[in-house]
């Protein structure tokens, strides 16, 4: 472990110390079965929007498809995709999120 045998040798790339993280694009997308009400819910819950833009971006997504909901690093992004999809699950609602690079 590292108190016994010294720190590992950190050997994160010139580039990476430059660059920013990489991002990901956290999307919703369309079914036709989750309620619009549950996703209004979902989009205050978990991506901190107000009634008036989480209302908005539903019907985004209920019309084209898809919507971006957030971009996040890579840990907050699968962090949000995880518990989005496990708390559709829980309340028996087909809703997807899934997450892309930025
Ligand atoms: N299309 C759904 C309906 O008509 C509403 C909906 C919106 C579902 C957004 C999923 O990500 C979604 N009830």
């Amino acid at each position: 472990d590292q108190q016994q045998h010294g720190a590992v040798h950190d050997r994160q790339s010139e580039k990476e110390k430059l660059a920013p993280p990489p991002m990901y694009k956290v999307i919703l997308n369309n079914d036709d079965y989750t309620p619009m009400d549950f996703v209004v819910e979902v989009l205050i819950k978990f991506f901190r929007m107000d009634q008036e833009r989480a209302t908005d971006t539903m019907l985004t997504i209920h019309y084209k498809g898809r919507a971006v909901c957030g971009v996040y690093s890579a840990e907050v992004a699968e962090t949000k995709v995880v518990q989005v999809n496990q708390y559709a699950r829980e309340h028996e609602h087909p809703l997807l999120c899934s997450m892309e690079k930025a």
